[in-house]
């Protein structure tokens, strides 16, 4: 049966492996307020099935005649229309600090993750995406994938140093919203997400606060992020 709410939601070669960060964020906020949804396998070069957004991006979220778009943008219509399901955001502050870490995590966290696993995605990936993939990605990044490939240690190394404050955080406290999760942590984790559904690097260590918080992360919303398909079970 529908649900009325549809999300259009990256996919891979195989309609089951979805991978995108910016996706999860929505996915997991939907879970969070209990809101059940089709999700709708979509494909980097399917631009038209998302036209009636008015960008090209994922996650979009239909509801009846809206198509919303922006993973942010997602969180505040979820949080505003549905104000007596659990909050995303705990209050008028927590909204803006939730904002505050969701920037960090798409400005610096999404990119220096990128760095390490960019070039493992084309394998992923739907035949018919590869090459505008690696042509948008190359662009982007100023070098090719095999250059990329060639720097993970350094890209490794760097990630570490930017997880610094994450790591301290999370030392401290369960979640990065407290003593549990809410949508500063699925803005955060998305990103893990995404290099676990593609990816067999270990990110963090195991004795890094941070891998602690990724479990405790796939065991939240009745497991639904860790029963996610992979490219690889580790
Ligand atoms: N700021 C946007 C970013 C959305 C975004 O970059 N989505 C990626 C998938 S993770 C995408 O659809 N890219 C399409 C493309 O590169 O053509 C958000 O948070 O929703």
């Amino acid at each position: 049966m529908s649900t009325g709410l549809r999300l259009f939601d990256l996919a891979g070669g195989d309609d089951d492996l979805r991978f995108s960060p910016n996706c999860w964020r929505t996915r997991l906020a939907l879970a969070h307020k209990g809101v059940p949804v089709d999700t709708i396998a979509w494909r980097f070069t399917e631009k038209d099935a998302i036209a009636r957004s008015g960008q090209g991006k994922v996650p979009v979220l239909v509801v009846g005649d809206k198509w919303l778009h922006e993973s942010w943008a997602i969180a505040e219509y979820l949080e505003d229309n549905y104000p007596d399901r659990p909050s995303l955001f705990g209050c008028l502050q927590g909204r803006a600090v939730a904002r505050f870490v969701n920037q960090w995590s798409s400005e610096v966290l999404h990119p220096a993750i990128a760095r390490v696993i960019v070039p493992e995605i084309p394998a992923a990936l739907h035949e018919k995406d590869r090459e505008y993939f690696r042509r948008t990605r190359e662009a982007a990044f100023g070098r090719s994938f095999e250059a990329l490939a060639a720097e993970r240690d350094e890209a490794l190394a760097a990630l570490s140093r930017t997880l610094a404050p994450l790591r301290s955080t999370l030392a401290t406290q369960l979640f990065v919203a407290g003593a549990a999760p809410a949508y500063a942590d699925h803005a955060v984790f998305g990103a893990f997400q995404w290099a676990r559904v593609i990816s067999s690097v270990a990110l963090t260590p195991a004795a890094d606060p941070i891998s602690a918080w990724v479990e405790r992360m796939l065991d939240a919303y009745d497991g639904l992020p860790r029963s996610a398909k992979r490219m690889t079970t580790v």
